[in-house]
């Protein structure tokens, strides 16, 4: 019999009142609107090299590396491929491809050829921007060697293209597309609840909304200044910085500061020399923030903001960067990647603020609904009741690229994205996440699908069957470990080889940090792995 429904959803909403979204304009549009006010400001600034580009430049080169593009033959509909560190390079191609009715798809150029090349064909790619010293990692390919475009952003290696052949395109050449507003503009990869990564398609519709939510209106929830200098530490790969970090800053008219990557020191000079007031971390960054010696020796006094996000932020870590920060307000940022991202932000970070407690998510965005559901009945639960949360509104993903049984999974019928996140709503507005119910696992903000490892698992011929499940670690936050039934005949295989095996074929997050060998993993009748079973067994052995 079907389930007894419940007569109405219990729906929880901002504190912020709604605005109007003018969602239906290409992202592009949509985050230079307001470029004539703020034309000479500096858009970008390259940590390294301390090169500048204002709002204007910033422009051009888009339009000039749009241009170039098309010249290559990438049409609408067509999706582009970045394998980059942070750099100026990556923003004029991402907002290229939106000029062109593209889409861009990025990888973290730390990941093995093997997985670039996965998220490249599930993407179904035409061209590859990237830095040289990644051309190894395509030149195995079959694509490689039949002549895929690969353009690299500094000196090319053999056999591929300098960026020049783009940024020195014709801007009045851009060709006339007609973009709907429900075309994908981003293709992230994310492993949602379950499952391998998979290509999260994100509309000009999805981002403007989400941009919209934090940065828009007469008290945007998320306050960036045209004076404002935004820290770009974290990868644009990853949806937080893309999101928040770069389109807000762009629609704000904020200055982004960009780092190819994390160094304490570097960072530290940095925020000094540029004066950063808006700093996106996650929490290990808090931690080196909060806890690192050398911090000491920089002025930071110029940060204003500090949103962490990306994984669970501890109290006491909290506390403890206050002590070092005492200026700033310090908040947090719940996002998704499927959910466009932001679901909920510090409201203290508002033109208006209002006070939010240590250890929340802040309060939902504006603009959206947001419910926590009960995990057996999928009943909505009322206010300091843990349950599913659950997101509803323009920003998040149109779907799973080419996989609408994933999207079907995700997002019901009524609208509403499914986080596998737990948590619950206080008498304040709050969301706290207190649990992931997803097998997702989290090292320092970054994703390890288990399926992928497990499947790599039974692909050794000594191993019978292999579930993966998170360890709490103290500096990463989580760490993936295997629990893994040997071959009955191969009872030699040791914790080291299974690391050893796994290491070979993964980026260094996903590496195995433990091995438990069992006689059998533990299954529900329908074949699925018991993963709370296996965790509660790691918590017990822990206390
Ligand atoms: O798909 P994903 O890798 O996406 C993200 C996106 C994070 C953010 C955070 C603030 C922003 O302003 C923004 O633009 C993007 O992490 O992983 C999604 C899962 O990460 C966990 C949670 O399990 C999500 O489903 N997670 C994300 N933020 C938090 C978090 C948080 N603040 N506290 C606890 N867990």
């Amino acid at each position: 019999p079907p389930p007894p429904s419940q007569a109405e959803n219990i729906i929880f909403r901002s504190r912020l009142p709604d605005i109007p979204i003018h969602n239906n304009q290409p992202l592009h549009t949509y985050c230079f609107e307001k470029l004539v006010e703020f034309a000479d400001n500096p858009c970008l600034i390259s940590g390294p090299t301390g090169q500048t580009y204002t709002f204007a430049e910033t422009h051009l080169l888009c339009r000039r590396v749009a241009a170039g593009l098309a010249d290559m033959g990438i049409k609408q509909g067509d999706v582009i491929f970045l394998l980059l560190q942070n750099c100026p390079q990556f923003v004029f191609t991402f907002i290229a491809a939106s000029f062109l009715g593209a889409a861009a798809t990025a990888a973290n150029p730390f990941c093995t050829s093997a997985e670039i090349h996965k998220q490249f064909t599930s993407s179904g790619a035409k061209t590859v921007i990237t830095q040289s010293m990644y051309v190894d990692k395509l030149r195995s390919w079959e694509e490689f060697r039949d002549g895929l475009v690969v353009i690299t952003v500094d000196d090319p290696a053999a056999g591929c293209l300098s960026f020049s052949v783009l940024s020195s395109g014709d801007e009045a050449a851009v060709p006339e597309v007609s973009i709907d507003a429900k075309d994908t503009v981003a293709l992230p990869f994310s492993s949602g609840t379950t499952g391998f990564p998979k290509g999260v398609e994100l509309t000009h519709r999805s981002l403007i909304s989400s941009i919209a939510q934090q940065v828009d209106g007469e008290n945007p929830n998320l306050y960036l200044k045209t004076s404002d200098v935004v820290l770009c530490v974290l990868p644009l790969f990853h949806i937080f910085s893309l999101n928040s970090v770069l389109l807000c800053s762009l629609r704000a008219g904020a200055a982004v500061l960009i780092m190819p990557k994390f160094e304490i020191r570097t960072m530290l000079g940095y925020i000094e020399r540029y004066k950063v007031t808006v700093a996106a971390v996650v929490p290990p960054l808090v931690l080196a923030l909060a806890k690192n010696p050398v911090v000491e020796n920089y002025n930071l006094s110029s940060i204003r903001i500090v949103i962490s996000g990306a994984a669970p932020l501890g109290k006491e870590l909290e506390a403890a960067l206050s002590c070092r920060l005492p200026h700033a307000i310090l908040g947090q940022g719940y996002g998704m990647t499927e959910a466009g991202p932001v679901l909920s932000m510090c409201p203290a970070f508002a033109k208006q603020p209002t006070a939010a407690k240590s250890g929340s998510c802040g309060t939902v965005v504006r603009n959206a609904e947001l419910k926590v559901i009960d995990l057996e009945t999928g009943f909505s639960l009322d206010r300091n009741k843990a349950g599913e949360i659950c997101i509803r509104g323009d920003q998040i993903m149109k779907g799973y690229l080419n996989d609408p049984e994933a999207t079907l999974a995700t997002i019901d019928v009524e609208g509403w994205l499914h986080t596998g996140d737990a948590g619950y709503v206080d008498d304040d507005d709050e969301v706290y996440i207190v649990d992931r119910v997803k097998e997702l696992i989290k090292f320092k903000g970054f994703q390890v699908p288990p399926a992928e490892l497990e499947a790599l698992l039974v692909s050794h011929p000594c191993i019978a069957d292999a579930a993966v499940v998170q360890q709490k670690d103290e500096a990463a936050g989580e760490v993936p470990v295997a629990f893994i039934a040997r071959s009955t005949d191969n009872f030699e295989l040791t914790e080291d080889e299974v690391k050893e095996f796994i290491a070979k074929q993964v980026v260094f997050y996903k590496r195995l940090h433990k091995v438990y060998f069992v006689h059998a993993i533990p299954k529900s009748p329908a074949g699925k792995i018991l993963r709370k079973e296996l965790r509660a067994k790691l918590a017990n052995a822990a206390a």
